[in-house]
């Protein structure tokens, strides 16, 4: 008698690669695995006999391909870049036109375009899924952001619906509490198809580089409490507990709560203060950083937030440079709880600002890439599942429901008076950084980014007339329509025209 033929199948048994398969058998599809190295899925299969759905484990491609349905659909959770090739080309020869391969992984949005165009041409469909939420996310609920071929996404939409995060759509809030065999029913699932090609991809970069900035902030506001404030770890865990009741609630914050409370198993000392201050990283964030200055769109807080992971680690130079530059004594001497107040606001208001970065960004790229980005689903499937989920992110949600063109989102009208509220309290909290010479660079970064989008005048006329001074670029005159340049004959260096 032949076994059932599987709903799914995924390649790739990685952690990420386990815990979304056990997802989606436990919203009752059947799914086959397949596993470079076999005994890892042995072992996974061996131990979850009864998932509701079934888990089939298959130790060859061709087994692993012949056990599934037509057309078949196979979720690829490799290393992103050569593995996900190397998987791609093992699969090929097997499958047959209108099967679906799906890429699960962290690519590089460029590569799935390639990969589509590539499959397309052998008659195979190709989805390019960003997948956030980590571990836990991909066990209960991750947030998906799948771009690629309409009709296939159709096709594993339910699929996709089913494993997805809740949350409730009048709230926006994550539904939580799935267990194994147990997961969350009802609820507006966090997926939506995101558009053609390389768009899914493209998207979880931008969220990726949003998360950059989104724990930096955390970490400056946590430095300012620290070291201008002198406040411990502890009493630091405290306030973040009180902000994750108000506009910040959000994962991160809830995380930064549990994580300053949390004291380490071997000294006993708060864990925070054991761990070396060198941050790692996986490339997404310099991904988004490096489309920035690709496409000329002005990112500068999400790249700051790249630029402090790199700071942080040549730690042998700070700690030589530590010895070496002097900054000012530290001194605080006002109210306690009003500067907490005004960290708060100054962490949200740079945070509104990299959120308008990075929906820039998407707003820019779908020009190039011939998208139609759903800005406002796009928000809205963010707010469960994912690293930055937030309540903040309903409020992008409604922001692109009033209005689905918006330039920025400095200028949504929530966010302008939310910005002229609290940018009272962010610029006392830069100006007591700079005083106190505490690094804060991505909530310098933000306030420079707004006050340079907010003004009508920037010195770039100054820069402009250099350039036309040394290299006779030419420049637009005020008294002008745009479109129209001049060069000035210049006089020679050290006698300008005084008179004209
Ligand atoms: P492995 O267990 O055989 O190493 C994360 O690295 C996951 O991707 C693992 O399941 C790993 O398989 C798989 N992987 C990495 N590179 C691969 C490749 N070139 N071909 C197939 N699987 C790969």
């Amino acid at each position: 008698m032949s076994l059932p033929q599987s709903d799914i199948g995924l390649v790739g048994l990685a952690v990420m690669g386990q815990n979304l398969a056990l997802n989606i058998a436990d919203h009752g599809f059947r799914i086959s695995v397949y596993n470079r190295t076999t005994v890892t899925m042995e072992k996974f299969v061996a131990a979850h006999p009864s998932t509701p759905g079934g888990l089939d484990g298959q130790a060859t491609i061709e087994g692993f391909v012949a056990s599934l349905k037509r057309p078949r659909k196979i979720i690829i959770l490799v290393k992103a870049g050569a593995g996900t090739d190397a998987v791609i080309d093992s699969l090929v020869p097997h499958l047959e036109e209108g099967d679906i391969i799906i890429d699960g992984g962290n690519a590089l949005w460029t590569d799935t375009i390639r990969r589509e165009k590539d499959l397309k041409a052998k008659g195979l469909r190709f989805i390019g899924s960003g997948v956030s939420g980590g571990e836990e996310g991909a066990r209960f609920g991750p947030s998906l952001m799948p771009g690629g071929d309409k009709a296939a996404f159709e096709e594993i939409r339910p699929i996709w619906e089913a494993i997805a995060a809740k949350v409730d759509d009048k709230t926006g809030k994550p539904l939580e509490g799935a267990t194994p065999g147990h997961p969350i029913v009802g609820g507006v699932p966090c997926t939506t198809y995101i558009g053609p090609n390389g768009a899914g991809h493209y998207v979880k970069m931008v969220h990726n580089g949003i998360e950059y900035g989104d724990m930096q902030m955390i970490c400056e506001a946590f430095a300012l409490m620290k070291n201008l404030l002198g406040m411990s770890a502890e009493e630091c865990a405290a306030v973040f507990k009180t902000w994750n009741t108000g506009v910040l609630d959000s994962f991160l914050i809830e995380i930064t709560a549990d994580i300053l409370a949390q004291k380490d198993p071997v000294t006993g000392k708060a864990f925070v203060d054991i761990v070396l201050d060198t941050a790692g990283q996986k490339g997404t964030g310099k991904w988004t950083s490096t489309n920035a200055l690709d496409m000329g769109v002005p990112a500068p807080t999400v790249a700051e937030a790249v630029f402090a992971r790199y700071l942080s680690a040549v730690k042998e130079e700070r700690v030589n440079a530590s010895k070496l530059l002097k900054g000012p004594a530290v001194s605080f001497t006002g109210d306690k709880q009003a500067m907490i107040d005004a960290i708060h606001d100054a962490l949200y208001c740079s945070k509104i600002c990299a959120y308008a970065q990075g929906f820039q960004l998407m707003r820019t790229a779908q020009v190039d890439y011939k998208w139609d980005l759903p800005f406002g689903e796009i928000a809205k499937i963010f707010r469960g599942g994912c690293i930055i989920r937030a309540r903040f992110l309903q409020k992008i949600t409604e922001a692109y429901q009033h209005n689905h063109d918006l330039v920025n989102l400095l200028l949504d009208p929530f966010f302008t008076s939310e910005l002229d509220r609290c940018q009272t309290n962010w610029r006392k909290v830069v100006a007591a950084a700079a005083t106190n010479g505490v690094a804060t660079p991505t909530f310098f970064s933000a306030l420079s980014y707004f006050d340079a989008y907010r003004t009508e005048t920037l010195p770039a006329n100054l820069l402009q007339a250099q350039r036309d001074f040394f290299g006779a670029h030419t420049y637009e005159r005020t008294d002008s329509p745009r479109g129209k340049f001049f060069h000035l004959d210049w006089p020679e260096p050290g006698r300008p025209q005084l008179e004209v």
